[in-house]
């Protein structure tokens, strides 16, 4: 063994200079591989005397013994400090806090704002109905007397979905709340039809509502409210009174103006814009447009399933986002869309 002790020695020292596992697998090599000097030394015992060959074999085996348990040794430690290194790289404190999901804030101003709507013509003895949001063609546009090459029926105007109707008119995404008070009137007028008398239709519909626009006063999905009142005596006073009382009480003030301004809408005759000023506060001064309203156009009483001979009424609609930015001092319509905590915490 003693000639054999400085290549044990050899292999210690080389093991013990890899750094990595790559140069530990080459210094292995040099010693038990194919071309590595114990199998040369193995090798070398075939050129010996047969008596010599058992000793010197059990010598170079020992020697190998010792080569092999120093690199399983180094081995070791290698994968040892690798381990450490990812430990430490790779490291968690789980004695951090979780994240968690926050408490709401409150309802998003644009919901108190309905609701406050809601409230108010609720009092006034109004009801409040809910519907589809993808209508049918009819009940967007033709029930409400828009020609059929109106503008507002274009994929310029409008959002349209790839389905069709019975009639093979595509659906579209509903761009006023009017289509559910044409169902709701519609439903009315049936179940009253054939008796001597019909309570009056008095009705809202908020909601949200869809046009192809997007600028920083228009959102392609926006939200409205629209009003409908008809009955056999029902005029533009009962309009003014009402809508008065309504901007009252939404913006709970008396010191308030109202102004009528013609207009035309395909679904009223005659028809105004309402616009509001305020004669004191923040707003004071200035003619501010809050509405569109008018007398419900004869041919939209009857595609109602109504006599327009008998019936008359007047409708409006507003929107939901500027009442709210009116009464909430919000100058960016943008701001009630983006989901800022920082915005919607102050409305608590
Ligand atoms: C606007 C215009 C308006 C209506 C909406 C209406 C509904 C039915 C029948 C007749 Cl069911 N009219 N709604 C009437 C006039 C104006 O809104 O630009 N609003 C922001």
């Amino acid at each position: 063994m003693t000639d054999l002790l400085p290549l044990v020695h050899e292999a210690q020292a080389d093991f013990a200079q890899a750094v990595t596992p790559a140069d530990l697998e080459n210094a292995k090599a040099r010693y038990l591989g194919k071309a590595g000097r114990i199998t040369d030394q193995l090798k070398g015992l075939a050129a010996l005397p047969i008596d010599e060959k058992k000793a010197r074999g059990a010598l170079i085996n020992e020697a190998k013994q010792q080569i092999e348990a120093a690199l399983n040794a180094r081995r070791d430690a290698l994968a040892l400090t690798e381990l450490l290194a990812q430990l430490k790289s790779e490291s968690l404190d789980v004695s951090l806090p979780g994240r968690r999901r926050g408490n709401g804030v409150g309802l998003h101003p644009i919901s108190r704002a309905r609701e406050r709507i809601e409230a108010i013509f609720t009092s006034m003895g109004f009801d409040v109905a809910d519907g589809p949001e993808i209508e049918t063609d009819w009940y967007s546009f033709t029930a409400l007397n828009n020609p059929e090459n109106h503008p507002a029926r274009s994929m310029q105007d409008t959002f349209y979905v790839d389905v069709k109707d019975e009639h093979g008119a595509w659906l579209n995404l509903r761009p006023h709340t009017s289509p559910m008070q044409v169902r709701y009137a519609k439903a009315h007028a049936l179940k009253y039809a054939g008796q001597a008398a019909m309570p009056d239709i008095r009705v809202i519909v908020p909601g949200r509502t869809y046009r192809v626009d997007n600028d920083a006063t228009h959102s392609p999905m926006f939200h409205q409210v629209e009003g409908l009142w008809i009955g056999e005596n029902v005029s533009f006073k009962d309009l003014k009174v009402m809508y008065l009382g309504f901007i009252r009480a939404f913006f709970e003030t008396d010191d308030v103006k109202l102004r009528f301004r013609p207009s035309y809408f395909p679904f009223t005759e005659p028809s105004a814009e309402i616009d509001i000023m305020f004669e004191s506060g923040p707003l004071q001064g200035k003619w501010l447009e809050v509405s569109g309203s008018g007398q419900v156009h004869p041919q939209v009483v009857r595609n109602m399933g109504l006599d327009a001979e008998r019936y008359i009424g007047f409708a409006f609609g507003s929107g939901i986002d500027r009442l709210a930015m009116l009464r909430y001092g919000v100058t960016d319509l943008r701001l009630f869309f983006e989901g800022d905590l920082r915005f919607l915490a102050q409305f608590t």
